[in-house]
């Protein structure tokens, strides 16, 4: 769109309805309504060794407990001091280290755990303890208590991914503590994919969450789903094979403002060019290959993660069978119909 000529009785102008909190639309026009998206927003490759390194540093200088999550923000070069990852989203590291104690809390912004390292530790939601492994993908629904745990030798890591910009954008966040570091628990382990992970629903339904009932979706089914249609050997050219993490209750995302994505790449494969609105973050974590995100490359393996902006070009090659974690704001793009994708020529 033009810019605007500048004349001086034009700058008078301005500078007096300045004085009203009033702005001449034409001068701004261009920059607000963009031809195509327009982001600050930029790509970046975290390997997770480095990060692994500063958060061992950072365990000797705070408890879980003083910081209430132990937890190093994925800053994304283009929003830095915004706790930002993506425009809408955020991600963190969080360690967990033996005998720390998470304590328990609640807010409204929605998170989700995906796990990179460490066995056995545990996060309770709601009444429910379910001890987390690599690639489990873990929900923690809006205003849920909840509090980690690792009562095993080793220290346990995983990626963090909240709505936190989402939430701050609507001005729609609240949060408490507890009295208790640690919930009550109330159910047995497994008690919520006993009950709803098995194609099966209570005939009598009337949960009001949004959010998926099932808050482990252990990595093992996860691997499994993705081992068998190798067997089939079908790919998207785009995507490899990619598969959404539903909702058993709804067939939708399995969380209401995050899509959470698992994505396999045979060995030797290569994609096709493709582009979104959603900007996305991914997770290796088997596996090694290249994303080539507008004009960077990055080089990735097991553990290591990137972020892909809105409306950049995106390709991935994999260099041994690789599965990828991603995550993104689609589910909220999608119902505000303000989603679009392009497969290039795919
Ligand atoms: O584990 O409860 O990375 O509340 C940021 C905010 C983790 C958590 C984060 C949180 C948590
Ligand atoms: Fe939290």
């Amino acid at each position: 769109m033009e810019v605007v000529a500048k004349t001086p009785e034009r700058e008078a102008f301005y500078q007096k309805i300045d004085g009203q909190n009033l702005a001449a639309l034409w001068n701004v026009m261009g920059d607000i309504i963009t031809p195509e998206p327009k982001s600050a927003c930029r790509p970046h490759l975290w390997k997770f060794d480095m990060i692994r390194d500063y958060m061992t540093e950072a365990g000797k200088l705070i408890t879980a407990k003083e910081a209430e999550r132990r937890v190093l923000i994925l800053e994304n070069p283009g929003l830095r001091g915004q706790s930002k990852v993506t425009t809408s989203l955020f991600a963190g590291i969080q360690m967990v280290m033996p005998g720390d104690i998470a304590p328990a809390h609640r807010h409204s912004q929605s998170a989700l755990r995906f796990i990179l390292e460490g066995k056995g530790a545990y996060t309770s939601v709601d009444g429910e303890r379910t001890a987390m492994e690599p690639g489990d993908f873990v929900i923690t629904p809006s205003m849920t208590w909840h509090d980690h745990s690792n009562e095993t030798s080793e220290p346990m890591f995983w990626l963090d991914g909240l709505d936190i910009p989402i939430v701050q954008f609507f001005d729609a966040s609240f949060a408490e503590g507890s009295k208790d570091d640690q919930q009550k628990i109330t159910r047995p382990a497994g008690d919520s994919f006993a009950r709803y992970g098995h194609n099966l629903l209570p005939v009598d339904g009337k949960r009001s969450s949004k959010t998926s009932p099932i808050f482990n979706y252990p990595y093992h089914y996860t691997r499994e789903a993705l081992e068998q249609a190798k067997a089939r050997d079908e790919w998207d050219a785009c995507h490899g094979l990619k598969l959404k993490f539903s909702n058993p209750e709804t067939g939708d995302f399995a969380m209401p403002t995050i899509g959470t994505f698992i994505q396999l790449l045979p060995k030797g494969f290569k994609t096709a060019r493709y582009r979104a609105t959603d900007a996305t973050v991914f997770a290796a974590i088997e596996g090694k290959g290249r994303s080539r995100v507008g004009e960077q490359t990055f080089e990735w393996g097991p553990r290591d993660l990137f972020v892909v902006p809105s409306w950049h070009w995106v390709t991935h090659e994999a260099d041994a069978d690789s599965v990828l974690f991603s995550f993104s704001d689609r589910p909220v793009q999608q119902k505000l119909d303000l989603f679009r994708e392009d497969r290039g020529n795919a």
